[in-house]
């Protein structure tokens, strides 16, 4: 299988994050993309494989133009600078200033937990390539592929980043697969992608399925609910299963079976993007689910038995010492 991936994304290093009014160690080390390489370069069956960076356009496709100039404008930052607001605009009669000014950020980010850096750009940018090739290389050939996407995507919006997202990659994939039929997003990340659902929200073009734990309880908290169903063209086109910490993996099995040929009874899709979130894996610091090796295996397993043509996008996963192995077992799962 062809992974997608390069060093360019490790240019984004951010060491700490504001959590609760705490400066904690940041969740997205580097370290995340090293485990899963090492673990995927020691099997023959991986072929790495660098994308050419994706067109602008692309990206413009899913993010608003003042969002990305206002990304843009923070490669001028000095090596140890980082821009992490910590004032918001609360209201639409405020003075229109110009937004795109690192003192601003707080138009464009819905979090504390996501600082930026000077190389966040380019390493976002170099992680949407890897989407990008992903669905290209699906519509062109029919063949699956992992993009080995760092930073994650899933919780950025049309206009704002946070949970350690810049560039939506999944919905970067999922947009261009539209051009040619019917695009479903399953997304099994602990965290609901508030971004991946707001960017389809009125649309039937793309339908979103989510499952995930409960935002009554966890980030990010004001979206991933039941109720959440699409608006206009969209409605019923948008699919949340939240559940509580703790599921087991037997339950897990269950409602994600359940909700998928639910899913499937109202788009036969003709593309799927997979936003993989390893972070529902046993003891993952920021998850509460119950996933081991065997039940990634599984899960690859059960995925492959829809034949459809797939892609996987990588979004979370925290646990290192777990991380490369579930992600190369829930590939195997896939294509043995
Ligand atoms: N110190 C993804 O999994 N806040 N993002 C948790 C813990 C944000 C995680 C803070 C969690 C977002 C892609
Ligand atoms: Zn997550």
């Amino acid at each position: 299988m062809r992974v997608f991936y390069s060093t360019l994304q490790k240019k984004h290093r951010i060491t700490e994050e504001l959590y609760y009014g705490k400066v904690t160690a940041y969740g997205d080390s580097i370290e995340r993309v090293s485990n899963i390489t090492k673990s995927l370069k020691k099997e023959k069956i991986f072929d790495f494989v660098k994308p050419e960076l994706c067109p602008y356009e692309a990206i413009l496709a899913v993010h608003d133009k003042n969002y990305l100039q206002f990304l843009e404008m923070t490669q001028s930052l000095k090596a140890k600078e980082f821009v992490a607001p910590y004032v918001f605009p609360y209201d639409a009669r405020l003075q229109k200033q110009n937004p795109i000014m690192p003192y601003r950020a707080g138009h464009f980010t819905f979090d504390s937990g996501a600082p930026i850096m000077k190389h966040t750009w380019e390493a976002a940018c170099a992680s949407a390539s890897n989407s990008y090739a992903s669905a290209q290389y699906l519509e062109r050939t029919g063949e699956a592929s992992y993009a080995l996407c760092r930073p994650p995507g899933h919780h950025a919006t049309a206009n704002m980043y946070g949970g350690y997202c810049y560039l939506n990659n999944a919905a970067i994939a999922a947009k261009h697969l539209t051009q040619y039929g019917k695009v479903m997003i399953i997304d099994f990340d602990y965290h609901h992608g508030n971004g991946s659902q707001s960017i389809f929200y009125d649309s039937s073009d793309v339908f979103y399925l989510s499952l995930h734990a409960h935002p009554l309880v966890e980030f990010p908290f004001y979206s991933g609910f039941l109720e959440e169903h699409g608006i206009d063209e969209g409605f019923n086109y948008n699919l949340n299963v939240p559940l509580m910490p703790k599921t087991s993996s037997k339950e897990y099995f269950k409602n994600f079976e359940k909700s998928l040929n639910f899913a499937l009874k109202v788009m036969d899709p003709d593309y799927i993007v997979v936003s993989a979130g390893f972070d529902i894996q046993s003891k993952d610091p920021l998850g509460h689910f119950n996933m081991l090796e065997k039940d990634f295996y599984k899960l690859g397993k059960m995925l492959k038995t829809l034949n459809k043509k797939m892609m996987f996008v990588q979004e979370g996963g925290y646990l290192l010492k777990s991380l490369g192995k579930n992600v190369e077992s829930f590939l195997k799962g896939y294509m043995m």
